[in-house]
């Protein structure tokens, strides 16, 4: 009766860290007008080629819970600083992408985390203003 229950358990885990893979945030109307008013036109170009190709973007913000500045990323990005944005950031969304893998080093370097879909609070997994390089899968 045991080994099954522990069965059963470990059945649960395995499917909710399936919908988790599948979870990809969403920017609201508001925010994708508030983002888009922001851009120059070069960039404007290349976001709503992300969003209608559904290319993987991450949206990386200065602060906790989507606040300050932030910067828009398409693709992976080897250095921080080549944006301004080294040992910065604080929350993320992932938009069309299951997630990201954020390096504490450039060039992919050093230890890293996972980020599926979102993350409000980078300090909940021990990596704020910590990021120096970023790879979508
Ligand atoms: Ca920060």
């Amino acid at each position: 009766m045991k080994k099954l229950l522990l069965t059963a358990f470990a059945f649960a885990s395995l499917s909710s860290q399936a919908a988790q893979l599948e979870f990809v945030s969403e920017l609201s109307v508001q925010e994708t007008q508030s983002i888009r008013e922001n851009l120059s036109s070069e960039q404007l170009y290349a976001f709503d080629n992300a969003i209608n190709n559904q290319a993987g973007m991450a949206i990386l913000y200065k602060d906790r819970d989507y606040g300050n500045e932030y910067r828009i990323v398409i693709g992976n990005v080897s250095n921080f600083r080549d944006i301004g944005f080294n040992d910065t950031v604080s929350s993320i969304k992932v938009i069309n992408s299951t997630g990201v893998i954020l390096y504490r080093d450039r060039d992919f370097g050093g230890d890293y985390r996972i980020v599926l879909g979102q993350e409000n609070n980078l300090v909940n997994i021990g990596f704020n203003d910590a990021a120096s390089s970023l790879k979508f899968f």
